[in-house]
């Protein structure tokens, strides 16, 4: 990996899933906030999307590498290569849905992925820092709100399951070896880099997709969504990268939970969103025939479709991001409110310019 002679006595840091969202969102952030060298991590695919990184491929303190966390041996080399003074894994098959359909791929990639990662490090880099991505999913079907630290691992999903067995292999490393690894549990993160799988950019697109159709007073399909009573902790994913680089960057390491220590209901997701693209509407109806309308009219913005319910559900997620926001100085610059209104105009911009380009 080549860089210019003045560049190359750097720090450096290794930073996974890279085409995702964290993953760009911390590359962003360490490009402005240090003079570190960032390499980002991708996997090699014969389609690589490289939409999320158009911020930083040109900036000469960014390399792009390839690897896999499926192949310890690809992590192997980068780790000895480059040498990094930190490694921060946001890579991961991260869609909670998809992990029933592939449980095996989702603890290989999430699970495995963590500990090939470690060993990499001890074997080649022990002095290397390492940031593991934790979730609020690892609480699960949770005992009390809100979620601090010391709540039971309850994990509802395989996918919660691999985010636990991330934090023990964490904890394990740490204490057998004496690893500088720390697993940050954070809670739900979006933004205008989210994949449209999950529920708040699938809300921001279908609202930026029917505000387009009202306009020109076309007919559209309603959004489609499964279980809209879940409550979710929600922040902006370029304020949680301030929080992981802090984590990095104590005397001795020490995890916290980051989170927005507020909760919302997907229906109020729903609500806020189309109201932010000035389509005013109201819930009515329960159970699968519960629909949002627009106000006064009968026309149908949002409906229920049983596919999208998951096998297990976790009702309520709810962080308590107290500790680093006293004793570190973490705080969010974005609202719930803020977030929406970034991702819905963000998502009306596209629509606008997909629609009238050639
Ligand atoms: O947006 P979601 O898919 O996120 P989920 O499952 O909370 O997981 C996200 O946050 C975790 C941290 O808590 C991360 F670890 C994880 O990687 C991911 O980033 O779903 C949010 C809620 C769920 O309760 C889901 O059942 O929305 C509900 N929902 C309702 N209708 C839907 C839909 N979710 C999706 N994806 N699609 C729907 O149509």
């Amino acid at each position: 990996v080549q860089y210019k002679y003045y560049l190359k006595m750097k720090k450096k840091v290794l930073v996974t899933g890279v085409t995702g969202q964290d993953g760009p969102n911390m590359v962003d952030y360490l490009l402005k906030e240090t003079d570190y060298l960032v390499y980002g991590m991708t996997r090699r695919s014969s389609n690589i999307n490289l939409s999320n990184c158009e911020s930083f491929l040109n900036n000469e303190r960014f390399q792009l590498v390839y690897a896999d966390l499926t192949d310890g041996g690809s992590l192997d080399r980068l780790v000895q290569e480059i040498q990094p003074d930190y490694f921060i894994n946001f890579a991961a098959n991260s869609f909670v849905g998809c992990s029933w359909d592939m449980p095996e791929h989702v603890m290989d990639t999430n699970a495995m992925g963590t500990l090939r990662c470690l060993e990499s490090i001890r074997r080649f880099q022990p002095k290397c820092r390492f940031y593991s991505a934790g979730s609020s999913e690892e609480m699960g079907d949770v005992d009390y709100s809100p979620q601090d630290k010391a709540h039971p691992p309850k994990p509802r999903s395989p996918y919660g399951v691999s985010k636990v067995a991330s934090r023990f292999l964490v904890k394990v490393y740490r204490e057998s070896y004496d690893i500088f690894a720390v697993h940050g549990i954070l809670f739900n993160h979006e933004g205008i880099r989210r994949g449209e799988e999950f529920v708040t950019r699938k809300i921001t697109k279908s609202v930026a997709r029917i505000k387009c159709a009202l306009d020109r007073d076309e007919s559209f399909q309603p959004l489609q969504l499964g279980n809209v009573d879940s409550i979710r902790d929600w922040s902006d994913s370029e304020d949680f990268m301030a929080g992981v680089w802090l984590m990095l960057n104590q005397e001795t390491p020490k995890e916290y939970i980051l989170s927005s220590n507020e909760t919302h209901t997907v229906k109020e997701f729903v609500s806020l969103a189309f109201q932010e693209a000035g389509i005013p509407g109201l819930w009515s109806g329960e159970g699968l025939d519960e629909k949002f309308r627009i106000y006064e009219e009968n026309k149908i913005l949002a409906e229920i479709n049983e596919e999208f319910y998951r096998p297990g559900e976790v009702d309520i997620l709810h962080g308590d991001s107290a500790p680093i926001r006293e004793e570190l100085g973490w705080s969010p610059r974005f609202s719930f409110p803020d977030l929406v209104k970034r991702m819905v105009n963000n998502d009306l911009e596209i629509a606008k310019k997909r629609t009238f380009s050639p």
